[in-house]
């Protein structure tokens, strides 16, 4: 099954109805050009600073194999530049977060955000699911279990299949066995225009692709929100002080962890209370 693409400015309900049948899709124009030309610039300078394989996401040598050994990856891209700040103010892919998150949550948090730069003569990244970030809630719970994340795969540049597009198995978000095998033949290339976005439910099995090119770099970027009572992988409320956030939105505070969660469910308490009464 192809993955399927719609415009961003599509109605809501109709994405979400796909998002709910095939557990991703691809939004055409969901950023624009300015905008990702503009992080494309603020990403390709900053990568100066990081070598190619060194990004572990904190596990040590499977972390390296994981994200692989000729991938660029950094986070905390709101300290490179403030248009990072804008991009959590889309209203699109925050309305999906909303939609998936909110019934299991009084607020979300970005997850991580990260420069994901694939190498060239790169293999393709093992295939997995975001939400098996949080194994003690998905295992017991799967598959009905609730929408902890929801994630996006962001081009900043024409991606295509050769050059390392995202893989991912249409439907897999629903296989009722957690352990089911998963095989590349199984999958389908996410490419995109520079501005579309892959965006897929924690549920689904996907991954980075080969690069097969020997001289192209794969230029993407992720961002995820996690529900407010889960730890994100990215630390993004001691990355940013209330100086580097004066001026943003009241919603770009809150994903970023400068807000407390107040859950609004009366069985359950008030967690990350910082300076709870003044904000
Ligand atoms: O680089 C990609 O296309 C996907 C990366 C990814 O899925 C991940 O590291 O979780």
């Amino acid at each position: 099954m192809p993955i399927h693409r719609i415009s961003a400015s599509a109605d809501l309900e109709e994405i979400l109805g796909i998002l709910n049948e095939e557990g991703g899709l691809i939004l055409e124009g969901l950023y624009s050009t300015r905008l990702i030309d503009s992080m494309r610039d603020a990403i390709i300078l900053a990568s100066e600073n990081f070598k190619p394989g060194e990004a572990t996401q904190g596990l040590g040598a499977p972390g390296n194999a994981f994200v692989g050994e000729n991938t660029i990856r950094f986070s905390s891209i709101g300290k490179i530049t403030s248009d990072y700040f804008k991009m959590l103010d889309n209203e699109v892919f925050r309305s999906i977060a909303d939609a998936l998150l909110l019934p299991n949550c009084a607020s979300y948090w970005v997850n991580t955000a990260q420069a994901m730069l694939i190498g060239p003569n790169s293999e393709a990244q093992p295939l997995h699911r975001d939400c098996l970030n949080w194994p003690q809630v998905v295992v017991p719970s799967w598959p009905e279990g609730p929408e902890l994340t929801v994630s996006s795969m962001i081009a900043l540049e024409a991606i295509t299949e050769e050059i390392g597009a995202t893989r991912v198995i249409p439907g897999s978000h629903r296989w009722p066995d957690l352990g089911q095998r998963v095989h590349a033949d199984m999958t389908e290339a996410a490419e995109m225009g520079p501005g579309d976005a892959l965006v897929y439910t924690g549920k689904l099995v996907h991954g980075g692709g080969a690069n097969l090119t020997p001289d192209r770099w794969r230029r993407a970027m992720h961002l995820s929100y996690v529900v407010g009572w889960l730890t994100p992988e990215e630390s993004s409320p001691i990355d940013y002080s209330d100086e580097d956030l004066e001026g943003q939105s009241e919603d770009v505070k809150r994903v970023l962890g400068h807000r407390s969660y107040i859950s609004d469910s009366p069985s359950a308490g008030g967690l990350w209370l910082r300076h709870a009464k003044e904000i």
